[in-house]
C-alpha cells in the first residue's frame, strides 16, 4: 500500500504562518509539524512507500523531507501549475506513480490520531473517514452515506450527510476507477474542481464504507485557529491514559501488537493480575506476580504497571479513571462478558471507551500453554503447588478422585462466576472410595501398593496438586517409606489419624470398635514422618479423631497441640455430626493460640457450612471426600436396574452421557 499526500497548494489562509514553508509544515506541538506527524505514524502504520505532490515552496518541502530521515520511500511529484489549480490535478500529475496501486490517501493539512489511520490503513475494503458525533461544517467537507457507503463527497451536500474528511484508504480497484475518472476531468480542462468532483460523477462505483471514527481527532488544519484548537487536542492527547490488564504469564506477538495498539492512544497502564486472580481464572501463574510485573515494566511500551488483584477492572478503573480500556475481542461472549460489561459501564461513569481489537489467537502460545500444563503435572511442580496456594488463597478445597477417569474430572470441572472460572484447587485420594471402587471395605485391606496405583493413575492424567489419605499410616517403620514413595511421586499433603489396629472408617464413629491410638506413639509417628521427608514442600497432617470417638473436646486440643509439636503441618479435625458446633468450637479454640497451622476439615455430615463461612473461622482445606463416588454409584446402579427391566440399552440412554462426550474428556496425549 502507497501513502498519497497532497502538499502542492498555497494554504494562503494560515496567513503569516505559511510565509516561508508550505502549510505542512506548520508546527503542531514543541516536536512535530503536521507533516512529520503524518510520516512518523505513516511508518508506524506499516507504511513504507509514499508520493506527495509538491509545488508551492517545493525545494523547502523536499529538503525539510529529507532532514527527517524518516526511512520511507518517498517520491515528490511537482504540480507545475499548483497557484491556479486544485489537488485534482496535482493527483493527475502524479498518475504513472498511483496507477494499479492501493492507496492510502490524505489531505497534507490533516492531523489525525493513530488508531484513525490504523482504522484506515487496515480496513478489508475502501473506506473515506466520517464522524457521526461532529456536528455538520459549513464550508468543509461533508459525505452523503447510505446503508453505511459513501455516496457523495462535496462542502455543498447537507442531507444525509456527515462530517468527513479526506482521509481515504482505497483498494486498487476503486482506485484505478477514480484516477481514470480524475484524468478525464483534467484532460476536459476541469482542474479546479476537488478531485472528489471525479468520485461523485462515478455515482457509486467506487464502493466507500463510511469508516466513522466518531470524536477521535481527524482534522484539517485550514487557518490558525484551527491550528490552536487542533494543537490543544494533541496535548490533550499526550495526557490520555489507556488501561490494558494481562495475567502476563505467557507473552506472545498478539500480546506485543495490543500493547502497541493500546500505547497509540495514550499514556498505557497495564494492570498485571495478582497470582490470586490467575489462579481463579485459568491456573496456578508459571511466573509470580513480581517477575511478571518486572516484565510488564521493562517494556518501552508501557508507562506504569500497577496490580489488578481481581478480575472485575472496577477498583483500578476507579482509581486510574483511564481514558481508554483496550481489550482483545475474544470477551465480547463467554465467560468475561459480564467482566466487559461492568467495564462499559464504570467507563461510562466519566465518559471513557472501550477499544476492542480482534483478538489474535497464536499456535505458539497454544503450544506454550500445552507445554505449562505438562510441567505442571510434574512431581516436583505439583508437589509444591498446595503450599503455594495455600499462601496465595488462605483457603482451598480438595474434591475425592479414585481413578483416572474421576482425576479428569475433578481437574476440568469448572463454572463461570465473577468473570473466570470456579474449580477445585486440590484432589483427595480417599482410602473410602479407592476401597469402595475395588469393592472393599475401607479397614486398610487395599495395601499401600495398590494405593500407590491409584495415584500413579491420577498423576498421568492431571496437574493439580494431591492430598493422599494414608489412613493411620501404618507402622512408623512403613510409614517412613510411605512418605518418600508420596514425595517421590509428587503428593503435597499426607493425612494419618491417630487410630490404631482394625481401622475402620471414621463416619462409623463408636458404633464399631475403634481404637485411638496414644499421644505420644502418634507424635513419635509424625516426627518419624517428618525425619525420613526429602522435600521442604511435602506437608504431613495429623487428624484428630477425638470427637468421632466421643473423647471430648479437650482431648482433641491436647492432642492438636501436641502433634504440631511433633513437627505436624497440618491439623484435620473431623466429626461425624451434621452440627457443625463442635468443630467451630474446636477451630476457635485451636485458633486461640495457634494462628498460623493449617487446619483440614472433611464436611461429609455438617456439609451445610459454606467454604465462605469455614474462611471465615480459620479453616485452610475443605475436603469434599466422597461426594462422586456417591452419585455415581446410585446412578450406575439405576442404569443396570433400567436395562434389566427393559430387557434392553435404549430406555436408559437418557441417563447416559453421550459416548462423543466421553471420548471429549479423555485428552489424546
Ligand atoms: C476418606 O475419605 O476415606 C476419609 C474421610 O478418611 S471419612 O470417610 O470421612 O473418614
Ligand atoms: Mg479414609
Amino acid at each position: 500500500m502507497k501513502a498519497l499526500i497532497l502538499n502542492s497548494g498555497l494554504g494562503h489562509r494560515m496567513g503569516d504562518l505559511t510565509r516561508e514553508h508550505p502549510k505542512c509544515m506548520t508546527e503542531i506541538s514543541p516536536r512535530e509539524t503536521i507533516l512529520s506527524r503524518q510520516l512518523r505514524l505513516l511508518a508506524e502504520a506499516g507504511i513504507r512507500q509514499v508520493v506527495i505532490t509538491t509545488g508551492y515552496y517545493d525545494q523547502v518541502l523536499m529538503d525539510y523531507c529529507k532532514s527527517l530521515n524518516t526511512g520511507l520511500d518517498i517520491a515528490f511529484v511537482r504540480n507545475p501549475r499548483y497557484a491556479e489549480t486544485n489537488y485534482i490535478y496535482s493527483i493527475w500529475c502524479a498518475r504513472d506513480l498511483l496507477r494499479g496501486e492501493e492507496i492510502l490517501l490524505m489531505h497534507g493539512d490533516l492531523v489525525f490520531e493513530p488508531s484513525v489511520l490504523e482504522e484506515a490503513a487496515a480496513s478489508e475494503d475502501s473506506c473515506m473517514k466520517v464522524s457521526s458525533t461532529l456536528p455538520l461544517p459549513e464550508k468543509d467537507f461533508k459525505a452523503v452515506v447510505r446503508d453505511g457507503r459513501v455516496l457523495r463527497v462535496g462542502v455543498d451536500c447537507f442531507d444525509d450527510a456527515l462530517e468527513a474528511q479526506a482521509l481515504y484508504h482505497l483498494k486498487a480497484e476503486d482506485w484505478d476507477r477514480w484516477l481514470s475518472k480524475i484524468g478525464e476531468l483534467c484532460e476536459a480542462g476541469e482542474t479546479s474542481c476537488y478531485a472528489e468532483e471525479a468520485l461523485n460523477r462515478l455515482e457509486g462505483a467506487c464502493r466507500i464504507r463510511a469508516l466513522d471514527v466518531g470524536d477521535r481527532l481527524c482534522a484539517e488544519i485550514d487557518t490558525p485557529e484551527d491550528l490552536e484548537n487542533v494543537s490543544k487536542r494533541l496535548a490533550a492527547l499526550e495526557n490520555r491514559t489507556v488501561y490494558l490488564c494481562f495475567s502476563a504469564d505467557l507473552l506472545h506477538s498478539g500480546h506485543i501488537a495490543l500493547l502497541r495498539r493500546a500505547r497509540r492512544l495514550g499514556r498505557l497502564i497495564v494492570g498485571v493480575l495478582s497470582d490470586e486472580a490467575v489462579a481463579g481464572y485459568k491456573r496456578y501463574p508459571l511466573v509470580p506476580f513480581p517477575e511478571r510485573a518486572a516484565l510488564m515494566r521493562s517494556l518501552a511500551l508501557v508507562d506504569q504497571v500497577v496490580e489488578q488483584r481481581t478480575l472485575s477492572y472496577r477498583e483500578n478503573l476507579e482509581k486510574y479513571r483511564p481514558d481508554y480500556v483496550v481489550h482483545g475481542d475474544d470477551w465480547v461472549t463467554g465467560v468475561q462478558a459480564p467482566i466487559r460489561q461492568e467495564v462499559q459501564e464504570v467507563l461510562a461513569g466519566w465518559g471513557g471507551h472501550l477499544v476492542e481489537f480482534p483478538y489474535a489467537r497464536d499456535e505458539g502460545l497454544a503450544e506454550m500453554e500445552k507445554r505449562a500444563r505438562l510441567e505442571a503435572g510434574t512431581p516436583d511442580m505439583r508437589r509444591g503447588r498446595l503450599r503455594k496456594l495455600l499462601t496465595l488463597k488462605g483457603t482451598v478445597t480438595a474434591m475425592e478422585a479414585h481413578s483416572g477417569l474421576t482425576g479428569l474430572i475433578v481437574e476440568n470441572a469448572k463454572v463461570p462466576e465473577g468473570g473466570g472460572y470456579r474449580q477445585f484447587d486440590a484432589m483427595w485420594i480417599s482410602s473410602l472410595c479407592d476401597s469402595t471402587s475395588r469393592g472393599k471395605p475401607d479397614i486398610e485391606l487395599v495395601d499401600m501398593t495398590s494405593r500407590f496405583r491409584t495415584v500413579d493413575e491420577i498423576c498421568e492424567v492431571t496437574t493439580k496438586p494431591i492430598i493422599f489419605d494414608g489412613d493411620t499410616g501404618g507402622l512408623t517403620e512403613h510409614f517412613v517409606y510411605t512418605v518418600r514413595s508420596l514425595e517421590r511421586m509428587g503428593v503435597s499433603m499426607v493425612i494419618i489419624e491417630d487410630k490404631t489396629g482394625l481401622k475402620k472408617n471414621s463416619l462409623f464413629g463408636t458404633e464399631v470398635r475403634q481404637t485411638q491410638d496414644s499421644i505420644e506413639h502418634f507424635a513419635e509417628k509424625i516426627a518419624a514422618g517428618k525425619r525420613a521427608q526429602r522435600t521442604k514442600d511435602f506437608m504431613i497432617c495429623a487428624r484428630i479423631e477425638s470427637l468421632i470417638l466421643e473423647r471430648g473436646m479437650d482431648d482433641a486440643l491436647a492432642r492438636a497441640f501436641a502433634f504440631t509439636a511433633a513437627g505436624a503441618d497440618a491439623i484435620m479435625i473431623h466429626s461425624r455430626k451434621k452440627d457443625p458446633a463442635e468443630i467451630f468450637a474446636f477451630v476457635e479454640a485451636f485458633r486461640a493460640r495457634d494462628a498460623a497451622t493449617p487446619l483440614v476439615v472433611v464436611p461429609t455430615s455438617f456439609n451445610a457450612v459454606t467454604e465462605e463461612e469455614f474462611r471465615a473461622r480459620g479453616v485452610n482445606i475443605i475436603i469434599y471426600a466422597n461426594q462422586l463416588t456417591r452419585s455415581a454409584f446410585p446412578a450406575m446402579e439405576q442404569t443396570a436396574e433400567t436395562i434389566l427391566r427393559n430387557h434392553r440399552a435404549l430406555e436408559a440412554d437418557a441417563a447416559c452421557m453421550p459416548f462423543r462426550e466421553i471420548i471429549r474428556l479423555i485428552p489424546e496425549e
